[in-house]
């Protein structure tokens, strides 16, 4: 069976990084673990205040040596929302000590989104993400993030050219494929587009625009992705799911959407998710 470790945060109410990760990477038929980097009552966007945050940063290195010492492995490391400049530093140690020669890397680089950084992250974070993203192999960063990550200001009307640009910049970084979401070609039409370095290829997949922001969605894109290319699909399927996948999520949200103003309703599609990824489980 494959196996995914997760590193982010558990945000206890919000369905984001962890809550977000497991359920979907599990119903992908992968085996998911995960270390939790914080403890956080809710998550720190739309709209929520006053919540908790304690910081792990001291106890994943303590469950890194027992994982050595039980020799665990990990078919793929996938890392989303840190919360201190000090947890990715502990994240390149991590990815040191259990990468090996097939090991796929996935760095989400959560730190913001509709142009502005979250809560708590500054220009120091963003210089640091970019050391984790040169490890990775492959980063998922959103177009705020890409824009961060390249030192540039953040624009909502890049074009398809644009967004090519940047993909084959964000690779400059050190990663061999980046993928950005958020990506739209045209008014009608939203999804992702890639870039493979390895083999100089672009990829996009677009569903319809739907309007408004819904919180979570980077972080069930990303575990999709983060999944798909655990179980061996290439690029374009992996990026197709993931798209198709966010897309169900988002249009099964838009009902109930004053209910679940703060994520979308995931759970009614991870059954579709999971006979779709039972044909890649070997
Ligand atoms: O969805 C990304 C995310 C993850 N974790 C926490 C967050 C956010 C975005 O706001 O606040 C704690």
């Amino acid at each position: 069976m494959k196996r995914v470790v997760t590193i982010q945060d558990i945000s206890c109410f919000g369905k984001c990084s962890l809550t977000a990760a497991l359920p979907v990477i599990s119903a992908m038929g992968v085996e998911t673990a995960v270390i939790p980097t914080a403890v956080l009552s809710t998550h720190t966007g739309s709209g929520f205040t006053g919540y908790t945050f304690r910081d792990l940063t001291d106890d994943i290195e303590p469950i890194a040596d027992h994982w050595e010492r039980l020799g665990l492995k990990f078919d793929t490391i996938y890392t989303g929302y840190l919360g201190s400049r000090r947890q990715i530093a502990v994240m390149k140690d991590f990815i040191g000590r259990f990468r090996r020669e097939d090991t796929l890397v996935v760095v989400d680089p959560v730190m913001g989104d509709g142009g502005r950084l979250y809560a708590g992250f500054d220009n120091a974070f963003v210089t640091e993400m970019r050391s984790l993203c040169a490890l990775a192999d492959v980063i998922l960063p959103n177009q705020t993030e890409a824009a961060l990550l390249l030192g540039r200001d953040y624009s909502n009307s890049l074009t398809e050219a644009d967004t090519r640009e940047m993909l084959m910049r964000l690779t400059q970084l050190g990663c061999h494929t980046a993928v950005m979401t958020g990506a739209s070609p045209d008014s009608t039409r939203c999804g992702a587009a890639a870039y493979d370095s390895r083999e100089d290829r672009f990829y996009t997949s677009y569903g319809e625009k739907i309007d408004g922001s819904f919180h979570s969605t980077g972080d069930i894109f990303s575990s999709v992705i983060s999944g798909g290319l655990t179980l061996g699909m290439g690029l374009q399927t992996a990026l197709d799911l993931a798209v198709g996948f966010t897309h169900d999520c988002i249009r099964a949200t838009l009902p109930i959407r004053e209910e679940q103003w703060y994520s979308v309703r995931f759970e009614p599609c991870l059954g579709r998710l999971a006979q779709i990824c039972e044909n890649f489980i070997r």
